[in-house]
């Protein structure tokens, strides 16, 4: 017996609950934002997640490529101008170096990625693969895990000036500017997925999407506390 959809508001509910299972609640990520991490483990999520940070725009490019739909082409290339940068304005990638430098790493060496450890370099390949392969529309549902990313961007520039008062408050820039661009991705994202999943199967099937992302966090930061240890 086929089981029926869920109401939109119902369905909408069960993406937002996967919120849980978000990186926020990892200790690698508790230990940092609660100001128990050493420069050592800071400067090494740093590295680590400078990977993550430049295989978003190729991850948005292989949606691009996924998408017949020139309307969504026209919103969704802005996520790649936010990275790369555009005119004046440098963009987020260059803002993750101004962090970097801003806890004591050179330019150099991240983009070198010499830290960047397996389980991140493979948690991050894993999600690039997914969007070159999968529907557009699949691609979107993943995205979701910036519904709960406000709020972590948010913990760090409350915490971080407090805890770590080492690093220029002016290396924060990147995490100001994605709390208002997260939102604005996820209304898009949150649309797209809210109307293209429309029966009970594809409903379900959005949460696990949503949950392979999730896991995608999940594993950069066990393989970031593997190799940089958890301070309890
Ligand atoms: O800085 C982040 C970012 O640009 C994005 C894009 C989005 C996607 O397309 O999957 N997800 C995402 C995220 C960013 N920062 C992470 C963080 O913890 O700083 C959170 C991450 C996400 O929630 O997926």
């Amino acid at each position: 017996m086929t089981e029926q959809a869920w109401s939109r508001q119902e369905f909408e509910q069960r993406l937002r609950e996967k919120g849980r299972a978000y990186h926020i609640h990892h200790p690698f990520n508790v230990m940092l934002n609660s100001g128990g991490a050493t420069p050592e483990q800071i400067r090494g999520w740093v590295a680590n997640r400078f990977y993550y940070q430049i295989n978003i725009p190729i991850k948005d490019a292989a949606i691009l490529a996924n998408c017949t739909d020139r309307a969504v082409r026209r919103s969704w290339v802005q996520r790649i101008l936010d990275h790369d940068g555009y005119g004046d304005d440098p963009g987020g990638i260059e803002s993750w170096i101004k962090l970097a430098e801003a806890t004591g790493l050179t330019r150099q060496h991240v983009e070198s990625l010499v830290d960047v450890v397996p389980g991140v370099r493979f948690a991050v390949d894993a999600y690039v693969n997914f969007a070159r392969r999968a529907p557009w529309q699949e691609s979107a549902c993943a995205s979701l895990t910036e519904l709960f990313a406000p709020e972590i961007h948010k913990q760090r520039l409350a915490n971080w000036p407090e805890h770590y008062p080492w690093i220029d408050r002016a290396g924060l820039h990147y995490f100001q500017s994605r709390v208002s661009l997260a939102r604005r991705d996820v209304e898009f994202g949150l649309a797209v997925t809210l109307d293209w999943f429309s029966t009970r199967a594809a409903q379900e099937r959005a949460l696990e999407i949503l949950q392979f992302k999730l896991d995608v966090l999940w594993q950069m930061n066990d393989a970031m506390q593997l190799r940089y240890g958890v301070n309890s």
